[in-house]
């Protein structure tokens, strides 16, 4: 189906498509196509912008993953449709590997996302499973040896609940990218960006490329990031913007 550009939701109608269009690849899975409802609902929340708390929260996320020895970023059946280009931008600022993480796995879909992400421009993309995280049950537990399992630091995006719990536990930091800030993913995450990840993830690679000439120290002082704060803050934005629209909405009287 043909989106007309001027459609006042033509983004929004573009990235239903693009995940429809995952879909019939085989990349996406048919949860992942409800999983997107709840974060859009969360973006109406937030007014469907960066907030200056997700702008704070991307600056401290990029430093975290610039000091990292060895970090990944780990790569879903919705961010792969989403934003591949994006990703290899991030992975090459970063020089850090993609890796192929699925709650629903299947080597097949691995495989297919995998070369998804080559040809959106990722120069190294991890998808073979030959390690597993202790204390998950999940099909994300499987991963592998050199990157998830190695890693220090690992951006995660759109994600449900378990494996950031899990990757802690390990002693592994995480960046998370995830519009509901209730979330485990969210509650859990070293820093969370409550963001949608098409927009995050280029200001992230831009912080990446504007902190290149910064020092360890000055990197580890950005990364200090109280992320409950943060969270609580978002709650907040979000919670006052409804009630200022509660006020202005008109169908009140
Ligand atoms: O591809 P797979 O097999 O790994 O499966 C991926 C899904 C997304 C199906 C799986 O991880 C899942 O079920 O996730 P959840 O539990 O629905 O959680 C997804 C989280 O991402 C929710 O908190 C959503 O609000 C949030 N979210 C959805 N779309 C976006 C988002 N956050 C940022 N940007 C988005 N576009």
């Amino acid at each position: 189906m043909r989106i007309p550009p001027e459609h006042p939701r033509y983004a929004s109608l573009m990235q239903r498509e693009r995940l429809v269009r995952g879909f019939e690849a085989g990349m996406t899975v048919l949860q992942g196509l409800i999983a997107h409802g709840r974060g859009e609902a969360f973006d109406y929340l937030l007014g469907e912008k960066t907030t200056p708390l997700a702008a704070a929260a991307i600056r401290a996320g990029a430093a975290m993953l610039m000091l990292a020895r060895k970090p990944v970023i780990s790569v879903n059946g919705n961010t792969a449709v989403l934003c591949p280009e994006e990703l290899a931008r991030l992975g090459r600022a970063l020089n850090a590997p993609l890796e192929v993480n699925l709650f629903y796995r299947s080597e097949e879909r691995a495989r297919r996302i995998a070369e998804h992400l080559r040809s959106a421009g990722a120069e190294r993309v991890l998808w073979r499973a030959d390690a597993e995280i202790e204390g998950l049950e999940s099909e994300r537990r499987k991963v592998s040896s050199s990157g998830i399992y190695a890693s220090d630091v690992v951006l995660v995006a759109v994600e449900d609940g378990d494996r950031t719990g899990a990757l802690k536990r390990l002693g592994k930091k995480v960046v998370a990218i995830d519009l509901n800030p209730l979330s485990r993913t969210a509650q859990e995450a070293d820093v969370t960006i409550v963001d949608e990840v098409t927009r995050a993830l280029p200001l992230l690679t831009a912080q990446v490329h504007s902190m290149q000439r910064l020092s360890a120290e000055e990197l580890e002082e950005i990364a200090r990031f109280d992320n409950a704060e943060n969270l609580r803050g978002v709650l907040e934005f979000m919670a006052e913007r409804l009630l200022e629209l509660s006020r202005t909405c008109p169908g009140k009287g």
